[in-house]
């Protein structure tokens, strides 16, 4: 099987049903039924294939969310064509990086987010790109696919200051849909407000691919807005709902009454990507009168672990594996250690993704043959320190590496400190994130300078090369870093923020 065979469900046998609403430019809503999605997307799979892509090739996709987003999905879904998406907040820096790794034939985009692309890229306007369809024959353009064919390249930064390209086959995506579908009851009697970007697993891999293959219908807004989103839920009257925690964090914000009349339609609110606080989840759970399950997953595996539909779901944890997913918690000797101590995940299972791109060095790293079990697939180290309840519930405790989450953002320390070191009068960087309220981590840089001029320049140095969620908070100029005797930064030793 691959995924159309599941959207086909949707695409094929609910025809006629609204699939789509969408906002247009001036706010109004059109809607797309899943017969009209199947047609355009017919039509744009043509004019790709007119444009000489071919199963196995890459496109690039730096789009906002959008009907035009999943038009063109589908027709790579349809060609066997790998979708690489881009963070629409990526800078030329970071985007030069994606491009040259993942050599995509082409970047799908708009005119204004054009403008962020490295000079030479083989950019496809998407407005052009529909004229040039409309006039195409719209009878289905398909390729058999093997379920192991690769269906996306997510980008995910890596400690190495260089993003690495996972791999997502089809039979990927597909274990994710079979699993949410199931455990969280999705039907096509649902209503689903997208919030998300489209281009990280968790708007893409969880949001889109659940609706396509259950065809509900989805509202889909161009990003999370707190000043408009009450309206949303008011106007759309959606049943389920996926965020991160500060979209939670911000919900809070809505009136009382406003929040019981959302919370009397709703059926499930799923939060992740970073952790929820167990203070949100019950100060939520008092305005809205829903308990948010929390779920655990990454780019490179889509969901892992997850509180159950059914059953409790328990503040501070993500709960149990997903059905085909086995973990392991191990110490640094890579044993196996006993339930209430704290190691490293370990995961293997259908949803977990091929390898990066193009990097055998990062896939050993990155997993460790089955001892356990001879010829089955390799363990897959999340690089997530995790502890085990004797019942089962697994809870999170932090992360082998710097890594920064801010507002479900990743950010690599060590990708920031970089850019720092390339500006004039910086000797040494150190980034590290600091708690906050609303964002649950924000980075902050510290810096041995020549004088107060150069750091005064960071700021708008970081914001012309980094997406703005990188761009550190504060730049605090210190006399030296604090250094192991083998000159490793001991980023705990820098001094709190905001300094005194
Ligand atoms: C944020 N900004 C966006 C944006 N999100 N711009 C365009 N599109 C978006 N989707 C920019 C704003 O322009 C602004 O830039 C800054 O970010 C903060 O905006 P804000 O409105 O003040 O934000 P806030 O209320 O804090 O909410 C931010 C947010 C955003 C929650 C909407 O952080 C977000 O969409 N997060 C989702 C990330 C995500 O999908 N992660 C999943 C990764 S997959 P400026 O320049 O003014 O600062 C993964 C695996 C798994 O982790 O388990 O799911
Ligand atoms: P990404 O590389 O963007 O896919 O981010 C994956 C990382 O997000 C994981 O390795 C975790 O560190 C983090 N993450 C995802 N879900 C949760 C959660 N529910 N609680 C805490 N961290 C999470």
């Amino acid at each position: 099987m691959q995924l159309l065979d599941l959207f086909d469900h949707s695409l094929l046998a609910r025809h006629d049903r609204v699939a789509l609403e969408v906002p247009d430019d001036t706010g109004a809503l059109s809607t797309v039924t899943f017969g009209e999605l199947e047609t355009r997307s017919n039509r744009m799979a043509r004019l790709l294939a007119a444009r000489g892509m071919r199963t196995g090739d890459r496109l690039a996709f730096l789009l906002p969310n959008g009907a035009a987003f999943i038009d063109c999905f589908l027709a790579c879904v349809k060609l066997g064509v790998i979708v690489v998406p881009v963070n629409v907040l990526y800078r030329e820096r970071e985007i030069a990086h994606i491009l040259d790794d993942a050599s995509p034939v082409a970047v799908v985009t708009t005119p204004t987010l054009a403008t962020s692309l490295p000079s030479g890229s083989v950019a496809w306007e998407i407005e052009a790109m529909w004229r040039d369809a409309a006039v195409l024959d719209a009878t289905r353009m398909t390729r058999a696919l093997d379920g192991e064919c690769p269906a996306l390249i997510v980008y995910t930064s890596g400690t190495t200051g260089r993003s690495k390209g996972a791999v997502l086959t089809h039979n990927n995506c597909m274990a994710n849909v079979l699993s949410l579908v199931t455990c969280w009851q999705i039907t096509s009697a649902d209503r689903y407000l997208a919030v998300l970007p489209l281009f990280h697993v968790h708007g893409l891999g969880n949001g889109v691919l659940t609706w396509l293959a259950t065809g509900c219908r989805m509202r889909l807004l161009e990003r999370f807005d707190a000043a408009h989103i009450a309206e949303d839920f008011r106007d759309f009257a959606p049943k389920l709902c996926f965020g991160v925690p500060t979209m939670y964090v911000r919900l809070l914000e809505v009136p009382e009454t406003n929040a019981r009349a959302i919370g009397a339609h709703m059926r499930l609110f799923v939060c992740g990507s970073a952790a929820l606080p167990a203070h949100v989840l019950a100060a939520f759970s008092a305005r809205f009168g829903h308990t948010i399950l929390e779920r655990y997953g990454m780019s490179e595996t889509l969901m892992n672990l997850g509180n159950p539909y059914a059953g409790e779901r328990r503040p501070g944890s993500v709960g149990l594996p997903f059905p085909g997913v086995a973990i392991r918690i191990v110490d640094g000797a890579r044993h196996d250690v006993p339930d209430g101590t704290i190691g490293e995940l370990w995961v293997r299972g259908p949803n977990v993704f091929r390898g990066y791109w193009r990097r055998p060095d990062a896939d050993a790293e990155a997993f460790v043959a089955a001892t356990d079990a001879p010829g089955r697939a390799a363990w897959f180290r999340t690089g997530d320190l995790a502890e085990r309840a004797g019942d089962g519930y697994v809870s999170l405790r932090g992360r082998r590496t710097d890594l920064i989450i801010s507002g479900g953002f990743n950010i690599y320390p060590r990708e920031i400190e970089e850019v720092l070191l390339e500006r004039p009068g910086i000797r040494e960087a150190a980034v590290v994130g600091v708690a906050d309220e609303r964002r649950g981590e924000l980075p902050v840089a510290y810096v041995v300078a020549d004088d107060d001029a150069s750091v005064a320049a960071l700021d708008a140095d970081c914001r012309s090369l980094l997406a703005s969620f990188k761009v550190p908070r504060a730049f605090v100029r210190v006399e030296a870093l604090p250094r192991t005797a083998l000159g490793k930064v001991q980023k705990h030793l820098l001094p709190p923020w905001p300094c005194p």
